[in-house]
């Protein structure tokens, strides 16, 4: 790995928040591909996820993690996005209700804009009428539900339930994410796919838009 991609990683993991987005522009001014810049800021991202688990880090740390992502990202978006953006299809992302976890559905929304896809990013706390009515306005193929929270799991069944309730349920196909989710979940909550993480997330959609 290039110096500029570990810096990259290591000034997420290590909650140096002044150094990620120069990290991120250093690593662009080097030549590093976006999409490996992206990558790293996830893996530097799932470290902090570690060392909160282990009891070094703590709530206020995440909070912090997140603000330095976006920051990094909005370094980063404008040369993910510089492809043919929009074409490949309509997807309604968002975060399920009661639920206001973001980095990583903000990470599957970079990659599927600049793999081509149109997203409308709901954001979070997002409740199964607010994704019907946008699923509708936007005639959107495809709804990716971002989901980290055990208690809330049964969102995803109210968004099924209310997709077929509107008509719309054979028109979309839906997949989870996040890190509560696993395939007997998603079997059980009747969705089409599940993404591990944003990579397998982009496989899926280009599946489901194939
Ligand atoms: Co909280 N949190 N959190 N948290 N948080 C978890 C999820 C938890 C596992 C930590 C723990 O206790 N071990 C735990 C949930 C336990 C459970 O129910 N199973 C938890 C809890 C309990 C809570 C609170 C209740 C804590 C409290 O207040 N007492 C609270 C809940 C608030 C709420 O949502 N109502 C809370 C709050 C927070 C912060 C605000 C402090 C912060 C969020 C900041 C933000 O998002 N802006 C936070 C964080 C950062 C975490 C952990 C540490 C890290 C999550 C993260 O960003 N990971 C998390 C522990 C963990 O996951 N190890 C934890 C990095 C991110 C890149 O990964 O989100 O998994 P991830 O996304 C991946 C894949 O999952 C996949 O692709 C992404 C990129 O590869 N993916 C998708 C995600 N969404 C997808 C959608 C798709 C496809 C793929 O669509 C098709």
């Amino acid at each position: 790995m290039g110096d500029q991609l570990a810096k990259v990683k290591t000034s997420v993991s290590e909650l140096d928040l002044d150094a990620i987005a120069p990290s991120v522009q250093e690593a662009l001014d080097a030549g590093e591909e976006p999409a490996l810049i992206l990558a790293n800021m996830a893996d530097g991202m799932a470290a902090v996820g570690e060392l909160f688990e282990k009891g070094e880090y703590f709530l206020a740390d995440l909070v912090l993690a997140g603000e330095g992502m976006k920051e990094g990202l909005e370094v980063l978006e404008p040369h993910l996005e510089a492809g043919d953006r929009g074409g490949k299809g309509t997807v309604v992302l968002c975060t399920v209700k009661g639920d206001i976890h973001d980095i990583g559905k903000n990470l599957v929304a970079t990659m599927l804009s600049s793999a081509g896809y149109t997203v409308i990013d709901l954001g979070t706390d997002v409740s199964e009428d607010e994704i019907v009515g946008a699923v509708r306005a936007n005639n959107a193929g495809a709804v990716g539900l971002s989901v980290l929270l055990t208690p809330m799991v049964d969102s995803i069944s109210d968004v099924v339930r209310a997709l077929e309730s509107a008509g719309l349920r054979d028109k979309v196909k839906i997949a989870i994410g996040g890190a509560c989710t696993t395939q007997e979940l998603a079997d059980r909550m009747g969705v089409d796919a599940l993404g591990r993480d944003a990579v397998e997330a982009i496989r899926i959609f280009e599946g489901f838009f194939a």
